[in-house]
């Protein structure tokens, strides 16, 4: 039983968003095909408050992109994005969601972040994703979507980390930075993820 888990395939890491990822828009019909394949289809949505922490405009003096110490965890300082409610936090139009049976939110708390789907980047709260998957006897998980180095790479390792074997499909995903995604496969390749095409995965 294979589960295909689509990270943020929201308006505000497409082109023309607050946080374009390059050829972000290209995975959604790649993305569309690929749910014919799988067993149960889970999407994650990135949902901040307005006033987010990880905004540099919720900090004075601070630069988008760059790196601040928040609460003793790094962070980086993003141009506002994904705020509940607002259009950027959609997904985009032509995602097909018929066969999506759950929504993971994440990234709710003011004071936190989280790149990934399962916990916040301090590993305090749950989304209630592992439990989810467990219950649904979820073995096999494949990651897509954005941003290849970060919610897709940090979903990917927590999943091991939580006992699941974990392949990120390649061309379904697209980097912000792709030298630093290069370093996010190998690292994950490292705890046993694999890295593939979505062309070799069967029916
Ligand atoms: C993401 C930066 C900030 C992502 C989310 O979905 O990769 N990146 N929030
Ligand atoms: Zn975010």
């Amino acid at each position: 039983m294979k589960t295909l888990i689509i990270v943020d395939p929201q308006n505000d890491f497409m082109p023309g968003g607050s946080l374009p990822v390059p050829g972000g828009d290209e995975i959604i019909p790649i993305i569309n095909k690929l749910q014919e394949k799988f067993d149960l289809v889970i999407v994650s949505q990135d949902w901040h408050p307005k006033g987010h922490a990880s905004f540099a405009s919720s900090h004075n003096g601070r630069n988008e992109f760059e790196t601040i110490d928040l609460h003793g965890t790094p962070q980086v300082m993003w141009p506002d994005h994904c705020i509940q409610n607002t259009g950027g936090a959609e997904f985009h139009k032509d995602l097909q969601t018929a066969k999506i049976e759950a929504i993971f939110r994440k990234g709710t708390s003011l004071e936190i972040d989280s790149y990934s789907a399962f916990y916040d980047n301090r590993h305090l709260k749950s989304t209630g994703l592992s439990g989810y998957l467990k219950e649904k006897n979820a073995k096999d998980l494949y990651f897509c979507g954005l941003a290849a180095e970060i919610c897709v790479y940090f979903t990917a390792k927590d999943a091991i980390k939580e006992g699941f074997k974990a392949t990120i499909i390649e061309d379904a995903t697209r980097a912000l930075n792709t030298e630093d995604f290069e370093k996010a496969k190998a690292a994950l390749k490292d705890l046993g993820g694999k890295i593939i095409t979505s062309s070799t995965i069967e029916n």
